[in-house]
């Protein structure tokens, strides 16, 4: 090879093609030249000093790429003379705005090494250096003027390869300079002795370029010289609104950083390719947002593009309220299938669901009431009818508007009159159509009818013993009234007790009352289609006792009337050492028997509260907030939906009061719409719940009134209410199981008596089970309490009752006590030993109420041992007085637990045993009396036809009944045994030739 440096030059000219990158060249986008070498087509016009020296210089030299794309380039090669100083310097470089400047340097240098003969002058570096200026200073030129930037030397220069070729290598070096402050500069190269060929210069400063983010618009950004980043404000794109300011950062690399906040596209409009582009035609944007446009929903269209909203289609709607991506609606058609059943002058409307909604879920129904007469039309029979709204007294249960459920009750109807009834179904959009709404119509006459009450009674004249009274007849007697029932009782006595008269006029005059005592009465009309109700609860007062009372009675008639009551003082307070010696002794009387005993009549045993009427109250809330605690509603978590009662939902939930564990609870809501009666009546069983307090009567948590829904939250019972629980687990529990359960009723039962309360709707589908069987006595309230009980059924008398639970007394003459309790009990333990069968089964209520009080009683349950189905048989006992007391209940339940053996011995497959309690109560033989009683037991023997389900085989076993059996039993003495055995052979001879007398 030639070793001429600059024959090697042009060597390294012709392979400058080889290294040159292929054009077109791209550069970063955050690049913004100053200088490019390459760009330049002509020459480049840099100047070089010295410029006329003997030695050479830096000489331009134009060439080609491999795409015969024209370029400059600059070489010197002088690397065999000493103290070389050579510069080329580039025309002035405005500045721009750039303050910090990148100089990219692409060039070839010859490694000493490789040529001969240049030791000590052959250099493998050049420098280099710039000058800042405001304005281009021609030729003018001066070294010492130019500060250096740096010396550059070559990464790599030539390169052995195996075969022994050099191969020309292109070195790239970037340098930065800044920060600048003039308008502009010069760079300039200086060479000292290299083999060097510049093949590109270029000069960039770096910005952060233009750019959308985040639907903002930021500007082309150039970066401090410093290490600090620049915060820049973005401006949104057209159609677009700032949610929050964007803000970026432009680093000094000219990169953004940290976007923040951001717009967004207006209503009508949304975001393709980072811009807000308009809705198109079918599609709607009613929210400032991101989001895509949306089809238009079902009935509803938008002609134009950008729509904040589809309009609706003819005939179709939009409810204000309604979001725009709902689908337009509209009224829906009328309802259907009204049917009606009129009991006297109320009627009970029923209907469906109309066919056609309208596309919503907002029904609701309107009922119109009319009250229409026929008009004859020209003297012909065939007339029109006349039809005028109805009177503003007429009742909607629960209300005329705005009804959520099928039905409404309406009342105090006029007897023997014609109503249409308009049923309308509505949706939020029915007000926007007026012409386009429906209504179903029904009409009805109503039939004859109970008078309604009396409204207003007055008080005419008072004595010590007796009182006169006067009062209107009903505002609507529906017929003539046939007498009127007057019904009183002490008021300290609480309805326990009670006299019923019958006048028939509008006026009695009551004797007999007690001097200087508070009577309550009411009154109700009969007419020939039953009573109506009761008139409001009247008061009144007999006079005082007092001598001074009869001041005006001559002397003689004074001296009788106070010796008379010095007698009485004296004979009372001789009783009344009489009877608390005898009550110290008794235990086992009746509370009703101690009140009348104990003073004022109120019962107070020792330790034991006396249970107050909330009704006494003038204001009922005021005995909510007295006897139950005010929950906040925060504290209580509703679970899930266990059930309906009257008033609303019965949900489980959870109740976690401050500093307390949190307990799992039932809670009875009070659905919405209700009257303040029904606020009233559903808080009524909060009143009584809340003064009792005992291991088997469900226990008050509190209340919820202050906010809405209103509730009552009582412990939770996890396996619900007794009958579906014993109905689920049939035959699964032991004697001494069932008993336990039977046991805690009792007991519930007995506090309930001792504090003076009666149940009157005791049964097992309102005693609630726990989680480990304990049984607790539910579902308090007033009349309510009746009132909603699916079992309760109107009696000929007015009252609702649940027959087959209650006792004939009470179904007869409303005498509750807890003796009736006692009866029910009765059923309840049958109800019990049966697993949940239904009292008397498919028997009628009525068909009920005649074989009771014909002496029938319910058979004993299958296996159910001969002392439980005795104990039913003593509850059901006519007379009221001989029923067994809750105490005495709970202590025969007890002997039983302690002695379970006793259960061993059935009533199917034994004879009836005689009468426990006696039996145990005593130690005296039961006496002809008590066989009486036996015999009377004998009726209820399973023997009668009337009572389904029941074999004759049980009665066969009747008369190999033998003395040791009734002596397990507990008959132990001989002449009862044998006339029992006696009994019962004839009773089964008796059976074999015809039916049980009654
Ligand atoms: O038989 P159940 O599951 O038990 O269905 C009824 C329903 O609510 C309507 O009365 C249940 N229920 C009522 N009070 C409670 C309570 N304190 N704990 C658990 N369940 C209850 C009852």
């Amino acid at each position: 090879m030639d070793c001429n440096p600059r024959s090697l030059l042009f060597v390294l000219l012709l392979l400058l093609s080889c290294v040159i990158p292929a054009f077109p060249v791209f550069y970063p986008p955050n690049e913004v030249n100053l200088l490019d070498s390459k760009a330049s087509q002509g020459e480049l016009g840099w100047i070089s000093y010295p410029s006329h020296g003997w030695r050479e210089n830096w000489e331009e030299i134009s060439g080609v790429d491999e795409h015969y794309t024209p370029i400059r380039t600059f070489q010197v090669c002088n690397v065999m003379d000493y103290s070389q100083n050579n510069w080329l310097r580039t025309n002035w470089i405005p500045r721009q705005s750039a303050q910090k400047i990148y100089v990219e340097l692409k060039f070839t240098l010859r490694d000493c090494n490789s040529i001969p003969l240049v030791l000590g002058t052959c250099k493998e570096t050049f420098n280099l250096l710039y000058l800042e200026a405001d304005d281009d200073q021609g030729s003018h030129f001066q070294e010492h003027q130019f500060s250096k930037i740096d010396t550059i030397a070559a990464d790599e220069s030539f390169t052995q390869t195996d075969l022994g070729d050099r191969i020309l290598k292109l070195n790239t070096e970037v340098r930065e300079v800044g920060p600048m402050t003039k308008k502009g500069f010069y760079l300039a190269f200086q060479d000292v002795g290299a083999c060097v060929a510049l093949v590109s210069v270029r000069v960039y400063f770096k910005k952060c370029p233009h750019t959308v983010r985040n639907l903002a618009s930021f500007p082309d950004t150039v970066p401090m010289d410093s290490q600090s980043l620049v915060e820049v404000k973005g401006s949104c794109v057209n159609h677009s609104k700032e949610e929050e300011p964007p803000r970026m950062y432009c680093s000094t690399e000219g990169e953004w950083l940290v976007p923040i906040g951001k717009c967004l596209c207006n209503p009508g409009y949304e975001e393709r390719s980072s811009t807000c582009q308009t809705c198109r035609a079918g599609f709607y944007k009613s929210t400032l947002g991101n989001m895509e446009c949306s089809k238009c929903p079902p009935h509803s269209f938008s002609h134009h593009e950008g729509s904040l909203h589809c309009g609706c289609e003819k005939n179709y709607f939009r409810a204000e309220g309604d979001p725009a991506s709902m689908a337009c609606t509209r009224p829906p058609s009328a309802p259907r299938n009204v049917i009606s059943s009129i009991n006297e002058t109320s009627v009970i409307l029923e209907w469906s669901w109309p066919e056609d909604t309208g596309g919503r879920r907002d029904i609701t129904f309107t009922v119109l009431c009319k009250r229409c007469r026929a008009v004859a039309a020209n003297g012909s029979s065939s007339g029109t009818q006349r039809c005028e709204p109805c009177r503003s007294n007429v009742r909607f249960l629960p209300r005329a508007m705005g009804l959520h459920n099928t039905t409404v009750t309406v009342g105090d109807l006029l007897a023997h009159t014609n109503y249409t009834f308009e049923i309308e179904a509505q949706n939020g959009v029915s007000s926007l159509a007026p012409k386009m709404r429906q209504y179903a119509a029904v009409t009805i006459t109503t039939n004859q009818a109970a008078p309604s009450p009396v409204a207003v009674i007055k008080k005419e004249k008072t004595t010590r013993s007796s009182v006169s009274l006067s009062w209107q007849e009903p505002e609507r007697p529906n017929g003539i009234i046939l007498d009127y029932e007057i019904k009183y009782y002490e008021k300290e006595e609480q309805e326990t007790s009670y006299t019923i008269l019958r006048a028939r006029g509008c006026n009695v005059t009551l004797n007999g009352l007690k001097p200087n005592t508070a009577y309550l009465l009411q009154i109700r009309a009969r007419t020939a289609a039953g009573y109506g109700a009761s008139s409001p609860t009247f008061q009144f007062e007999t006079s005082p006792d007092s001598a001074f009372s009869i001041s005006s009675e001559s002397s003689q008639v004074v001296l009788i009337a106070i010796s008379s009551a010095v007698a009485i003082i004296l004979l009372t307070v001789l009783l009344y050492v009489l009877i608390s010696r005898f009550c110290c002794r008794s235990k086992s009387k009746h509370p009703d028997e101690k009140r009348l005993h104990f003073g004022n009549g109120h019962l107070r045993l020792p330790g034991i509260r006396t249970y107050v009427d909330p009704h006494t109250y003038e204001d009922p809330s005021q005995a909510v907030h007295e006897f139950a605690k005010e929950l906040d509603a925060s504290c209580i978590a509703i679970d899930k939906v266990v059930g309906a009662g009257e008033f609303g939902e019965v949900c489980s939930g959870r109740l976690k009061l401050p500093s307390k564990k949190e307990i799992c609870v039932a809670i009875k809501t009070l659905k919405g719409g209700y009257t303040d009666k029904q606020r009233r009546d559903f808080l009524s069983e909060a009143s009584i719940m809340g003064q009792f307090d005992h291991p088997n009567i469900i226990r008050l948590e509190g209340v919820v009134t202050r906010s809405k829904p209103v509730m009552i939250v009582t412990e939770y019972m996890e396996n619900g209410s007794l009958d579906s629980f014993l109905r689920k687990h049939d035959a699964q529990f032991t004697g001494i199981q069932l008993v336990g359960m039977l046991r805690g009723i009792a007991s519930g039962m007995k506090y309930l008596s001792d504090m003076g309360y009666v149940h009157r709707d005791l049964a097992a589908r309102n005693i609630l089970v726990n989680s480990n069987l304990v049984c607790k006595v539910s579902d308090f309230g007033l009349s309510r309490v009746l009132e909603d009980d699916p079992e309760a059924a109107y009696t000929t008398r007015g009252g609702k009752i649940p027959i087959r639970w209650t006792a004939p007394e009470a179904i007869a003459y409303r005498k509750f006590t807890s003796a009736s309790d006692a009866w029910s009990y009765g059923i309840v333990l049958w109800e019990v030993m049966s697993y949940g069968e239904r009292p008397y089964w498919e028997m009628s209520n009525q068909d009920v109420i005649k074989a009771v009080d014909e002496g029938y009683r319910l058979p004993p349950p299958m296996d159910c041992p001969a002392t439980l189905y005795q104990l039913m048989l003593d509850c059901w006992q006519k007379e009221r007085n001989n029923r067994p007391k809750f105490e005495q209940i709970v202590s025969i339940l007890d002997k039983l637990i302690r002695n379970p053996s006793s259960l061993k011995i059935t009533a199917n497959t034994t004879s009836r045993p005689a009468n426990l309690l006696l039996d145990r109560s005593s130690s005296e033989v039961p006496s002809v009396g008590t066989m009486g009683d036996w015999m009377d037991g004998m009726r209820t023997l399973p023997c009668k036809e009337a009572f389904s389900g029941v074999s004759y085989s049980s009665c066969d076993t009747l008369a190999k009944t033998s003395t040791e059996d009734l002596k397990k039993v507990g008959v132990t003495i001989v002449g009862p045994q044998k006339k029992i055995v006696s009994s019962l052979k004839a009773l089964d001879s008796h059976n074999k030739n015809g039916p049980v007398p009654v």
